[in-house]
């Protein structure tokens, strides 16, 4: 029994009996939950109707939590790695002190800028990655990258150029939704995708467009489904731009005042061979004709481009070629189009937007400052003297999450010093030189960057609703470590701040401010000092949470009038601070920003504050496809495999127990029944799968929602776990185990995951 205070006075309740209010860590929607807790085990789940984004919804994931949260993998003491490779408990001084010295000789035996970080954060944790960059700045590190370099690169390189804004569909509106190499029945990427789907779907006046070589639960509810043949969306999507204009279905008037290039990329299209093209990504004329039409006649059209192109062949010009139809279109800034959006701490920085520098070691366009996650293994691995020696891995997995998972262990075991930090053990902390145990996301306040709508955004700040687990640390309280561990705080006085923090914001702020003029250290580590100081006076559970302080000021500088419209009243840093507040003080999130629609032109940061149409190396690439390959298998690999696709009991690698899946539990690959019958693999049978970049066993699932010629396997599979804590097992395949680095984007370096040339081989059982 727990005595809860409310304004009648207080009263005992039973405390399996209370819901606490939180979020679902397992995909971007991060939806909003209430669940029951019977001690550290998570009860009950449901969906919180008071979310200010999901309102209630969730899918059958959200539902089974308690997987992530309580399981025999938990880290709950730092680990060293010492000489015949196994581990040794030591305390957290000491692995902070060690790991302390190590960084700064590793900086000193090969100069400041070799040592790498890794990761940040996932699909619930951004509060992290926050942090870590007091620890970067304390330890001169420079390098970085995340997942983001792995799928979301080319399209930042587009939007950089063409928008100088990260963008995202009004789907709750629009009259068209079109979706590009993307499955939102499982995948979700926006709030409350299946009620949002259904809608659409069941109103004849809306259409669902959907890209995709495979029959989809997205396809099945669309009016049009696109069958494209695999890899080949760059024709596709020139033939659609190119019939627009034939059709004479741009919106003239709506170009001459907001884009610029369209005469340019008009020329550029009218080179396309329409039919030639349909006929390469197996499209019929008729169908891209029609397709076109619903386009251009409708009042708005959004599109969501994800890993089906991003993960495939010409992904940076599909990137540019349908925003090209968007744009052609007058499909930016209106209900229903594509839109830009506030943030609280943005993913992407656009700053260098097509003048990006390239990295030393393997010479790849470093994208918003993220170094290709192709090429980090090869850097660390090379001979070149600027390679990196040392990696800092936080909130990640790339042992198994990027593309050849052996080439990934080889480029650890090379660095000289490898930190990871994660709740679990991992296939990346089994290569680690020191593990460092996280409390998990429950057991502290959290929050992602993710949202991304228009013209109201909205942001959820999570409460812990369960102490730390004993022995881990959270990540605002290991990098608070880290950094002083250092040295650069050591003339900071945190007392003060402290004090001041105890006055209330406003006087927090004024000392902040004031603290910050005379000692620059206090901004360098600023979210280290939020922590220690502000975060000292917040509600426990919240204390992470001080670094959106600075993010709030930033906001209120960047957007007054719309955090005003949202309801947050206030001037300069008071505003900030009454943004900070309402964030801390709901468990439902906020709205923080709203707009109007035509501002949607003041987020335009090209050099006329237009749409740009002209990419010149979009333009090149457009006019090279004719001498493109429409197919990249050959006679010793005839399959494209389609290496992670998103399931209903899929969440990239963030649940490690396989017995929270209701149903494929092995992770199927699927095959269409002509080709299974060909090879003599049954439904249910094993198969072989073997690629330039290895092989793996994996058992069949024969249907035809898969295109002859391709086959698919799910992501997040194949992960080791001991149901007992005793010896591990790994169930099904993981996908990276069959990839190659090389096998990747020309310009932005993003991996070929959805099209792995691969041969085939029925197992005897
Ligand atoms: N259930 C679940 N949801 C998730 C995740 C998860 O692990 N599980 N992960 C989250 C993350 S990190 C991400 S990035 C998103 C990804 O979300 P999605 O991109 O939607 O996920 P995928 O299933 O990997 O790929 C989407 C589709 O691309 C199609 N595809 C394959 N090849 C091609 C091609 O050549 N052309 C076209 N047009 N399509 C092709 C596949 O058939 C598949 O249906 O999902 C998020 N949501
Ligand atoms: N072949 C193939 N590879 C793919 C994909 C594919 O489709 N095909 N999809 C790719 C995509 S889109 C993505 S986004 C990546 C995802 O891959 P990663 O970026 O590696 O992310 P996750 O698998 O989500 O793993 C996150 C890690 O964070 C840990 N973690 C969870 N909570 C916390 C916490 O609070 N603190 C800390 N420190 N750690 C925590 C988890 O235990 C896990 O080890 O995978 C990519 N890899
Ligand atoms: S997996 Fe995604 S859509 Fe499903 S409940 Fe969790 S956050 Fe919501
Ligand atoms: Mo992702």
């Amino acid at each position: 029994m727990v005595i809860l205070e409310n304004s009648q006075g207080s009263e005992e309740v039973d405390a399996t009996k209370i819901w606490h209010k939180t979020a679902c860590v397992l995909c971007s929607a991060n939806c909003g939950l209430e669940v029951r807790l019977n001690s550290r085990d998570i009860t009950r789940v449901r969906g919180n109707k008071a979310h200010v984004a999901s309102a209630g919804y969730t899918c059958e994931k959200g539902l089974r939590i308690n997987h992530y949260q309580n399981n025999t993998s938990r880290l709950t003491s730092p680990l060293k790695r010492i000489d015949d490779g196994s581990y040794l408990e030591v305390d957290w001084d000491t692995a902070i002190a060690e790991i302390s010295t190590s960084l700064k000789q590793i900086n000193e035996k090969y100069g400041a800028g070799k040592i790498f970080y890794y990761g940040g954060g996932g699909q619930g944790n951004h509060l992290g990655g926050a942090h870590s960059t007091a620890t970067r700045q304390a330890y001169g590190i420079t390098r970085k990258s995340n997942a983001l370099a792995q799928e979301k690169t080319g399209e930042a390189w587009v939007e950089g150029q063409m928008f100088g804004t990260h963008t995202h569909g009004g789907f709750h509106d629009a009259e068209v939704a079109i979706f590009l190499g993307k499955n939102p029945w499982h995948s979700h990427g926006f709030d409350q995708a299946r009620r949002v789907l259904k809608e659409i779907a069941n109103d004849d006046q809306r259409s669902l467009i959907v890209i995709d070589p495979r029959r989809t639960e997205t396809a099945d509810l669309a009016d049009y489904w696109l069958q494209v043949k695999p890899g080949t969306d760059a024709f596709l999507l020139a033939a659609l731009a190119a019939v627009l204009i034939v059709e004479n279905l741009l919106d003239k008037g709506w170009l001459d005042s907001n884009a610029t290039g369209v005469q340019e990329t008009k020329d550029a299209l009218r080179n396309v061979p329409i039919e030639e093209y349909a006929e390469r990504s197996g499209v019929s004329l008729d169908q891209l004709y029609e397709v076109a039409r619903r386009i251009g006649r409708a009042k708005s059209v959004s599109t969501y481009e994800d890993l089906g192109i991003e993960m495939g062949p010409h992904s940076t010009l599909i990137s540019y070629l349908h925003r090209v139809v968007s744009i052609l279109t007058g499909n930016y800034g209106k209900p229903g189009a594509l839109g830009p959006h506030t943030s609280v701490a943005p993913l992407f920085n656009y700053s260098a937007a097509g003048r990006e520098p390239t990295d030393p070691v393997t010479g790849g366009k470093v994208i918003s400052g993220l170094v290709p996650c192709n090429e980090i293994a090869d850097g660390f691995l090379s001979n070149h003297p600027e390679r990196s020696r040392a990696m800092i891995i936080e909130s990640g997995n790339p042992v198994h999450s990027l593309a050849e998972s052996d080439k990934f262990r080889a480029a650890m075991r090379a660095a000289e010093l490898t930190v990871v930090i994660d709740v679990v053990h991992t296939e990346t902390t089994e290569q680690a030189d020191w593990i460092l145990p996280a409390s998990s996301q429950y057991e502290k306040a959290e929050a992602t960057f993710f949202g991304a709508n228009f013209p109201a955004n909205t942001f959820h700040l999570r409460q812990a609703i369960l102490e730390p687990l004993e022995g881990t640390l959270t990540e605002p309280e290991i990098h608070s470590r880290l950094v002083q561990a250092s040295g650069v705080l050591d003339e900071v006085d945190f007392e003060p701040l402290r004090k001041a923090a105890e006055q209330g914001l406003d006087t927090f702020a004024e000392a902040f401010m004031a603290a910050a003029m005379e000692n620059p250290a206090i901004s360098a580590y600023g979210a280290v000092v939020l922590y220690e100081t502000l975060g000292k006076s917040l509600p426990p559970g919240k204390e992470g949470a001080a670094v959106l302080w600075f993010s709030c000021q930033m906001a209120a500088q960047k957007y007054p009038d719309q955090i005003r419209a949202a309801g947050h009243e206030g001037d300069g840093p008071k505003l900030g601070n009454a943004l900070f507040q309402a964030i801390i003080d709901s468990d439902d999130g906020v709205i923080f920003t709203k707009h109007q629609y035509e501002d949607a032109f003041d987020f335009l940061t090209t050099p006329d504050q237009k749409v740009n149409l002209l990419i010149p190396e979009m333009h090149e690439q457009l006019n090279l496809l004719s001498a493109a390959p429409v197919k990249y298998t050959s006679e010793e690999y005839p399959f494209v495999l389609s290496a992670g696709e998103r399931r209903g009991f899929s969440a990239n690698t963030i649940v490690r127990d396989p017995s929270w899946r209701k149903k494929d539990k092995e992770g199927a690959l699927r095959i269409h029944p002509n080709d299974a019958s060909d090879l003599g693999i049954v439904d249910g049978g094993r198969v072989r799968i073997t690629t330039e970049g290895g092989e793996a066993v994996a058992v069949a699932e024969v249907n035809d929602s898969v295109q002859l010629g391709y086959v698919s396997l799910p992501n997040g599979y194949g992960l080791s776990y001991s149901p007992a804590g005793g010896n591990s097992e790994v169930v099904g395949v993981a996908p990276n185990e069959l990839t190659s680095t090389h096998w990747r984007d020309a310009i932005a370096g993003t991996p070929w995951h959805k099209h792995v040339p691969a041969r085939l081989e029925a197992v005897a059982i």
